[in-house]
């Protein structure tokens, strides 16, 4: 493996890993405050970019490379709001995607189509979870302090989360 994309994809691992304990925060944060439906979309989300996380530390083995297992720092959980919650996670997703773009980049510079290939996964992934935090937000903007509003939207996240994903 070139040693330069190594090195981003192992950075990518941390990215992974801090979304998907960030996430984990946020569904905590959701759970001890009635936003069960919330709750349980950020533990699915929060699973989710462990997994991407995985597929990364297993293709750079598998590629005579070796993945590092990141520390990550301790995650926000100081949300004053769920629209702050929700910025937090579309600032959270364009972070990711950019780094992705980055990844390709360099690949393309350095000619290594193999990971190119491997990184495109991860390019509808981010354009699929960025889709949703974008949708997610105007929603949460529309309904502004309306409580029955934030109600609606804690019953309803993960009907329309199976939607977005079976469309
Ligand atoms: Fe890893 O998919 Fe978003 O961040």
């Amino acid at each position: 493996m070139i040693p330069e994309i190594e090195k981003l994809l192992n950075e990518q691992i941390k990215y992974e890993a801090k979304a998907s304990a960030q996430y984990l925060s946020m569904a905590s944060w959701a759970d001890t405050r009635g936003y069960n439906g919330v709750a349980d979309f950020f533990y699915k989300q929060s699973e989710e970019e462990r997994v991407h996380m995985i597929k990364l530390v297993k293709f750079i083995n598998e590629r005579s490379g070796t993945a590092s297992i990141p520390a990550i720092e301790k995650p926000r959980d100081d949300f004053k709001s769920l629209m702050e919650l929700f910025e937090t996670f579309l600032k959270s997703e364009e972070f990711v995607t950019a780094k992705i773009n980055n990844v390709i980049y360099e690949c393309l510079q350095l000619k290594d189509y193999n990971v190119h290939n491997f990184m495109q996964w991860y390019v509808a992934e981010q354009l699929e979870e960025e889709a949703v935090a974008r949708t997610l937000l105007d929603k949460l903007k529309i309904i502004g302090d309306d409580k029955s509003g934030h109600y609606l939207f804690d019953r309803d996240i993960n009907t329309f989360q199976v939607a977005e994903e079976g469309k």
